[in-house]
């Protein structure tokens, strides 16, 4: 048999048995698990919400975006020490390699609420929606806890 026709036969049933495990949206193959957002108290302008990301998929998938009707700007953020000081940072595009779990969590990655439009009271339920690399969308709810105060500096 010409070698590459046997590459394409050997692709093809790779394809087979693969494709299943890895084909549709990130939407469908990234599992949330224990979403939260931070309670403030009054007159704090700013939250954040945090999350488990488990990628059950064979391929490398990425989160890009989010989106909740509680604040009036979202950002993925992160949290790198600076001279001693923990400082966050918008970033485009959290990596979510294949069979890895990336917590979303205090002092770490997170999606921030900016300019909260009304209070986050522990029992309330935020509505977050995550937005993928391939465009797909997945709405979710987090309940809003107290979490051990931070540092914050923008
Ligand atoms: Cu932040």
């Amino acid at each position: 048999m010409n070698r590459s026709i046997r590459n394409v036969l050997l692709g093809c049933l790779a394809l087979a048995f693969w494709g299943p495990l890895q084909a549709g949206p990130a939407a469908d193959l990234i599992e949330v698990r224990d979403p939260y957002a931070r309670a403030v108290p009054p007159g704090l302008p700013n939250s954040a919400a945090f999350l488990a990301l488990i990628n059950n998929s064979a391929v490398a998938h990425a989160l890009v975006g989010a989106e909740s009707p509680v604040a009036k700007v979202v950002e993925l953020h992160s949290h790198t020490m600076e001279g001693g000081m923990m400082r966050m940072r918008p970033v485009e595009r959290i990596a979510l390699p294949p069979g890895e779990t990336v917590r979303l969590e205090p002092g770490g990655y997170h999606v921030m609420l900016i300019g909260l439009l009304h209070q986050l009271m522990p029992g309330q339920q935020v509505g977050i929606t995550l937005v993928y690399e391939d465009g797909s969308r997945k709405e979710i709810t987090a309940p809003v806890r107290r979490v051990g105060e931070m540092m914050h500096h923008h």
